[in-house]
């Protein structure tokens, strides 16, 4: 049998807060290193999980291991996902609190298993009536859906989400689940029109292609070859699964792979398509005039009058904003119509996020600067509620609170949010102004305004002298996780996200019976310019953090161990950066400042009766005497720990090791009594 210090060894400890060296980041990625080796890609800190992604299957996910998670106290059992969610779905329970989890990492490390595992638990271990078995279905079905119009492949990730989601999972007074909602952010539409080298586009396009019955390709225009598509490109396949849609969304899939082939040609100064196929098909499957559609796709209007120009050299790029603009808001009535089947009246709530971590790339765009915001205004929500949750234990206990110097990151959102002066208000400011603002001008305007901030930089030093290690068109932000250099070229035509007037008018008169819900007309009253991205996606943040504030937070933080999707091959300088991005050194020094260990009595006293005698077999008196009485038993100096209303505080972890290391002995010795008692016997 082996001992708890060997066993401590070999697999490290199941809570960072037990760790001897805690703010050694060395000692951190050491103990991560064990676990991942032993295959525990678990691991906590506090309340907070941590989970390395394996890639590979475990067997960890099967019904006996939901079972053994159920109901369990959240540290009686090795750490899992089924402990987060089990341990949020009895606190909505008992403390009838909505509930959120929060699962952030980066691309691949594991976020939308997580949240699928979180889900699978809901469905199996709820208790269902056969009207909840549809909606536990449903639930589970709309996963696959939204994957296939918003997952694609990438360097990173075979099956990346390229938008984030928050799905709230709604329960019902005896707590089944009888309902869902989501919600998604900032779908990357670019990808429609555009992907990197070795990354494809958003899979739903080759399961129709490749998947397709050959009359419904015939009758859709399409070729089973996805080379011979421009917005395709042809690299290792995935298993594709076929879907049955309706006919209105098939149309419009084909549709933008049309879009993608209609060609330019011309002479200078004026834009034509030189074959009329694309449009042939297009026409009939947007449910719009052919000629009309033509004259939009080769001229803009550019008075009130009406009267037009020829879109050349932009007519390739208006075709492109087409296609982004038709694929993003069906992408949205999408959610939408999963929303309407899920609705329903609920009770309590459990929400769900999977959204894009932390980003720092060779070249960063509009994309990383939104998404990285994001991840601020978590961060900050993060701190927020932790040391919130923290101090209020303190003053439920009693216990004098020992205040935490951390760093808080709102300096940093204020950066990019504040009116007038943050980063979003300059660039749409730019995106307004007429005349000559282009995205070096919103670049200079950036640094008028807020250089000497002390987390922006640019290549501009303050003696007039430049900064050699930064590019002309780039912006530094010193994020709380670190530095990222943005590349402005793009920001003012991304933030825009424009179509022209014509392409509205023509998709506004669609009778396809999706785009006429996806294309108001009232668009084309309303004189109001629309929001700009970067305003929608701050506004839709915004709402975010009130939902997630009202709500009681569980934290999943995914790390991916290596780049090149391997089981078995632990990356330690990829890990570090993890590590620091996702901000866990700072977590676990909040989560040790006072406090290594805290249990509630019962649970101590019921761990550990069995190493004094005057707690065992039971306990009669109160349960505060019960613990006092055995820790004085155990030689716990006044110094180790403190007793507040309902739980006991272990300042070091070594204390309570020796209380481990203790019942262990206490075991083996039991044991081999045993042993030898058989042998008396035989
Ligand atoms: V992205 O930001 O959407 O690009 P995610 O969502 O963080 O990313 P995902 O959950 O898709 O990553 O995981 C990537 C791949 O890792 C999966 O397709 C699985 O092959 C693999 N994975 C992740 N978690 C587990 C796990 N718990 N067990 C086994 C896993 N494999
Ligand atoms: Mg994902």
């Amino acid at each position: 049998m082996e001992s708890a210090l060997t066993a401590r060894d070999r697999v490290g400890v199941q809570d960072f807060v037990l760790l001897e060296n805690y703010t050694s980041e060395a000692a951190f990625i050491e103990n991560l290193r064990k676990r991942f080796k032993e295959n525990l890609i678990y691991t906590y800190i506090g309340s907070v999980l941590v989970s390395v992604n394996p890639y590979k299957e475990l067997e960890i996910y099967n019904k006996n291991h939901m079972e053994r998670y159920r109901g369990v106290n959240f540290y009686e059992v090795s750490p899992h996902i089924y402990a987060v969610a089990d341990n949020s779905y009895r606190s909505m329970r008992t403390e009838r609190k909505d509930q959120c989890i929060l699962i952030s990492g980066e691309s691949g490390a594991g976020k939308t298993e997580a949240s699928k595992k979180i889900l699978q638990y809901y469905a199996i271990t709820c208790p269902a009536s056969e009207h909840v078995q549809t909606i536990k279905d449903r639930l589970l079905q709309s996963n696959p859906v939204l994957e296939a119009f918003g997952n694609a492949k990438t360097l990173r990730n075979d099956n990346s989400s390229r938008f984030g989601k928050y799905m709230d999972i709604q329960f019902d007074f005896k707590g089944a689940p009888v309902g869902g909602h989501i919600i998604n952010y900032l779908l990357e539409k670019s990808r429609v029109v555009h992907q990197n080298h070795g990354e494809r586009n958003f899979h739903i396009f080759y399961q129709l292609i490749e998947g397709g019955e050959e009359d419904l390709l015939r009758r859709l225009g399409l070729e089973r070859n996805p080379q011979q598509y421009q917005y395709l490109v042809k690299v290792n396949g995935l298993a594709l699964h076929v879907f049955f849609w309706d006919n209105c969304l098939l149309n419009i899939i084909a549709s933008v792979l049309h879009l993608g082939n209609v060609q330019y040609g011309g002479e200078e100064g004026s834009a034509c398509i030189t074959s009329d196929t694309q449009i042939k098909y297009l026409a009939r499957l947007l449910g719009v005039n052919g000629a009309v559609l033509t004259e939009a796709l080769t001229h803009k209007k550019i008075t009130a009058k009406g009267e037009e120009v020829s879109l050349q050299p932009e007519a390739s790029s208006a075709r492109d904003a087409l296609s982004k603009a038709v694929y993003g808001r069906t992408f949205t009535w999408l959610v939408n119509k999963i929303n309407c089947s899920l609705s329903n009246k609920s009770y309590s709530v459990i929400g769900l996020l999977d959204i894009y971590g932390f980003e720092v790339f060779q070249n960063n765009s509009f994309e990383q600067f939104c998404i990285n915001y994001c991840n601020e205004k978590l961060q900050q929500l993060f701190i927020e509620l932790t040391l919130k949750s923290e101090q209020e234990e303190y003053e439920a206990e009693g216990i004098t609170w020992e205040p935490v110097q951390y760093f808080n990151n709102k300096i940093i959102c204020d950066l990019v949010e504040e009116k007038f002066k943050g980063i979003i208000s300059i660039l749409d400011e730019e995106c307004l102004r007429p005349g000559d603002a282009s995205d070096m001008t919103f670049l200079e305007k950036l640094e008028d305004t807020l250089g000497g901030h002390p987390h922006f930089v640019t290549h501009k030093l303050a003696d007039g002298k430049t900064r050699k290690v930064m590019g002309r068109d780039e912006f530094r932000l010193q994020h709380y996780a670190g530095d990222v250099n943005y590349n402005v070229n793009g920001f003012l035509d991304k933030n825009n996200d424009l179509l022209f007037r014509n392409l509205k008018e023509v998709m506004c008169m669609s009778e396809n019976s999706i785009l006429t819900q996806c294309f108001d007309k009232e668009e084309l009253s309303d004189k109001k310019r629309p929001e700009t991205a970067a305003t929608q996606f701050k506004t839709s943040l915004a709402k975010l953090m009130e939902i997630l504030m009202s709500k009681e937070p569980s934290y999943v933080r995914c790390i991916k161990p290596n780049d090149s999707k391997q089981s078995g091959r632990f990356d330690e300088v990829l890990i570090r950066h993890q590590v620091k991005y996702l901000g866990l050194m700072e977590n676990l020094r909040v989560r040790r400042a006072g406090f290594a260990y805290r249990r509630r009595y019962e649970v101590f006293l019921q761990r550990y009766k069995s190493l004094c005698p005057a707690t065992w077999p039971n306990w009669q008196g109160k349960l505060s005497d019960g613990v006092s009485t055995l820790v004085k038993h155990l030689g716990y100096k006044p110094e180790e720990y403190k007793m507040g209303r309902s739980k006991i505080f272990i300042r070091f972890p070594k204390t309570l090791f020796a209380t481990e290391d203790a019942l262990e002995t206490r075991k083996h010795g039991l044991v081999l009594l045993f042993l030898k008692a058989i042998a008396i016997q035989a």
